[in-house]
């Protein structure tokens, strides 16, 4: 069976019948006039000045002059994939919702990844939260989960999204920096927000820099409620699982791949489906009882806050796998729209105040990005169920609803569209008690700002920690109000000392004892309302998190991680078959990397295509690095400068080296540090071990010498 056949689905069913190819056609115009010279204007003389008469100039220059649509204000860059999502065991202890009731159904599934604060052309590796946005097309109509790679937020109230928003994106003088969060508007809003602080450190840490797109984990954050049929509702928080792990790279490499190739998770993602190595995320519910809404020491509508997989196991109930590369970037990735508001029977919204203002805010910003109100018509966002009701105009209408009555009720229609029973399938808001006075405030129980961040940064692991450390100390390091980068160390300080020092003595500032604590209260509020929003003394309900941290994770497997291969021509192909053999077998991918491109010939006098010339291509693309022997091509490559920077960086950022016969010389030559006892790199050794150091992602404990080297 073809990846396409593979990958049908009732969704991709639907989209064929707007997909649209030009192979064997004429050029028309958009009136469907034959063309018959696309090459010229029509001119007063072959010298002259072109015509207002020619309609076919006209149109084609005005369709491109409108061929941009406004870029998201956020998650502008991005990249998507179709795919399908699997239950495997009813739930309906828990919901209704058919797509976690039916374990026959294969619901189709679009995802979109994305970075945050860059433009649409900004480069994949930056430091920041990804995007993980998951439209379900079910039978019941859409449901979107819109998610991010980190299982909190910046902010507790929608009000200020905008701020946080306007203070990362570039400053509005100069439009600086791209893409970056290590700037003075940026960290003046964190240091006067401290309920930024959890997400903060998140994305100080390796989080922030996922190894791939599909080695990453994702989050719907805010509770939710299942509700099943006896009406009986629970809060549920939604969390993806990669089946490969979730693996990081360092700064330093970010910033090279950013150099080398700025659609490093673009390219990642759309090749592995491709070859038919199809992403995979395990969905899994962590499930909190109504009555326990109150048990916590945090409160469950608090968007910063997560709740620890020690106190609430996460239960694993299907499996998402992404199966197939969109047709057209913009018709699909860049005019999905995603909407937290797109709901099923069974599921329901909590009053997580940031919740409630997106529930406001997606359907608004499609109707300027897409252009009206009838986005939900085009093609990548129409459910899969049929649609019916009275709004019927407004620009770009492209069904013709039929009849007279646009309006309900009516009689002169039949009385249709007609409403529907909950036991027919309708939606209807889950009935809440709500008893309050009218506030503009917050809850106390908001008020904790440092008890998680600590509790995430105890639970890193030592090299873990240390990149938190370098990542503070860099973009801190960035600003330039020394007032501003203060009032972060303060923070620190309360989250751990250890931290705070170290970044301290890396800036070479002193940690204050105390600042000007902001209140999130109205002007003129009593002194007591101040006081109570006050950041609460930091709690220690738990000492360590194994899940926050991503050495307790999944290293089982080496499936598509790409694994370059240094030759030149007399390469030891006994040695490199072994190795290929091996590598294949468990789904690596490999890259042939010689000085030329075109043939290389092995010791077997065989010729093998290269993949890339060693001039094109750098180290940090890579997840690990082999160089077979043969005396003719180690001698080769020990004439190219660049052999010596691609060896000495994969040592540096802590991958599998694995090097058979001559090919040692070459680490002899450039790895000016002690590597023969190192845990991966392997001289002479059966390729298993090498598989399983790649299985590893990176060698950590490696980075203590490793950084000595200069590259
Ligand atoms: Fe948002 C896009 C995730 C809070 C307003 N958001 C957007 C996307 C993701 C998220 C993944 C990209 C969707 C896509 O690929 O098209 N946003 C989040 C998460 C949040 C969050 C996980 C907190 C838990 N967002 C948030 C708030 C607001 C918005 C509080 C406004 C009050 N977000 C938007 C937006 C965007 C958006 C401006 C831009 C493009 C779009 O919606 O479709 O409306």
């Amino acid at each position: 069976m073809s990846n396409k056949e593979k990958a049908k689905s009732k969704k991709l069913e639907q989209l064929d019948a707007y997909t649209s190819d030009s192979f064997d056609k004429a050029i028309t115009t958009n009136q469907g006039l034959k063309i018959n010279d696309d090459n010229n204007s029509l001119k007063a003389g072959e010298r002259g000045p072109s015509l207002l008469e020619d309609f076919m100039l006209r149109e084609k220059i005005t369709h491109f002059d409108h061929e941009r649509i406004p870029e998201r204000i956020v998650h502008a860059r991005g990249s998507g994939a179709h795919g399908v999502f699997e239950l495997y065991e009813d739930q309906s202890e828990l919901t209704t919702a058919g797509l976690f009731t039916d374990t026959s159904r294969k619901t189709p599934v679009f995802v979109r990844f994305s970075t945050v604060a860059g433009s649409k052309g900004s480069p994949d590796l930056a430091r920041d939260v990804r995007g993980f946005a998951v439209k379900f097309y079910t039978e019941e109509g859409n449901f979107d989960i819109v998610g991010n790679n980190m299982p909190i937020f910046f902010i507790q109230d929608a009000i200020k999204f905008p701020d946080l928003i306007h203070s990362v994106k570039p400053e509005p003088d100069r439009e600086i920096p791209q893409a970056a969060s290590a700037h003075d508007t940026f960290y003046d809003f964190v240091s006067l927000s401290p309920e930024t602080l959890h997400n903060h450190i998140w994305a100080m840490s390796d989080r922030g820099i996922p190894r791939s797109l599909r080695m990453m984990e994702g989050f719907g954050i805010h509770s939710y409620r299942l509700i099943n049929k006896e009406g009986k509702a629970k809060f549920v928080k939604f969390h993806w699982k990669p089946i490969l792990g979730a693996h990081s790279i360092t700064w330093e490499e970010a910033v090279k791949i950013n150099g080398a190739d700025s659609d490093f998770h673009r390219r990642d993602l759309w090749d592995a489906i491709e070859k038919g190595q199809y992403p995979e995320w395990e969905l899994g519910f962590q499930i909190v009882p109504e009555e326990d809404e109150h048990k916590y020491d945090f409160d469950l509508l608090d968007p910063t806050k997560l709740i620890p997989e020690e106190m609430v196991p996460v239960k694993i109930v299907g499996k998402m796998t992404l199966n197939k590369n969109p047709e057209n970037f913009f018709a699909e990735t860049e005019q999905v729209a995603f909407c937290p508001s797109n709901i099923v029977p069974g599921i329901d919204f909590s009053n997580d105040p940031l919740l409630q203002g997106r529930l406001f805010s997606y359907l608004d910003t499609q109707i300027s990005r897409l252009g009206g109100p009838n986005f939900h018509q085009i093609p990548i966002n129409r459910p899969i169920n049929e649609t019916s009701n009275n709004q019927k105009d407004a620009m770009m209408q492209m069904d013709i609803p039929k009849g007279k009555a646009h309006y309900f009720p009516n009689s002169i229609g039949g009385g249709c569209p007609h409403q529907s029973k909950m036991a027919k399938g309708a939606f209807a808001s889950m009935a809440k008690k709500i008893d309050a006075q009218q506030v503009r405030g917050r809850s106390e129980s908001f008020n904790d700002f440092y008890s998680q961040p600590a509790l995430f940064y105890r639970s890193l692991a030592k090299w873990e920690q240390d990149h938190v450390v370098n990542a503070y100390s860099f973009e801190l390091g960035k600003c330039t109000y020394k007032h501003i980068k203060e009032r972060i160390l303060y923070h620190l300080q309360q989250i751990n000392e250890d931290l705070a020092q170290k970044v301290s003595d890396n800036l070479g500032l002193e940690i204050p004892k105390e600042i000007d604590m902001p209140v999130n209260q109205a002007v003129g509020a009593e002194e007591s309302d101040i006081k109570k929003y006050q950041p609460a003394p930091k709690k220690n309900y738990l000492e360590k998190s194994e899940a926050l941290s991503q050495t307790h994770n999944k290293f089982d497997t080496i499936a598509t991680r790409n694994v370059a291969v240094l030759v030149a021509d007399g390469f030891d192909m006994d040695a490199f078959s072994e190795m290929e053999k091996t590598l294949k077998n468990k789904d690596a991918f490999i890259t042939l990397i010689a000085p030329n491109g075109g043939i290389v010939k092995c010791s077997d006098n065989m010729e093998h295509e290269v993949d890339a010339m060693l001039s094109t291509t750098e180290s940090v693309l890579y997840d690990a690095l082999y160089i077979p022997g043969g005396k003719k091509s180690i001698d080769e490559l020990m004439k190219e400068a660049k052999v010596f920077k691609f060896i000495k960086e994969t040592f540096k950022y802590c991958k599998a080296i694995a090097v058979d016969g001559e090919a040692d010389k070459l680490l002899e030559k450039c790895i000016d540090v002690p590597y023969k006892d190192d845990k991966a790199v392997f001289i002479d050794e059966k390729p298993e071990k090498f598989v399983d150091a790649i299985a590893k992602h990176r060698n950590w404990e490696r980075e203590e010498v490793a950084k000595q080297i200069i590259v």
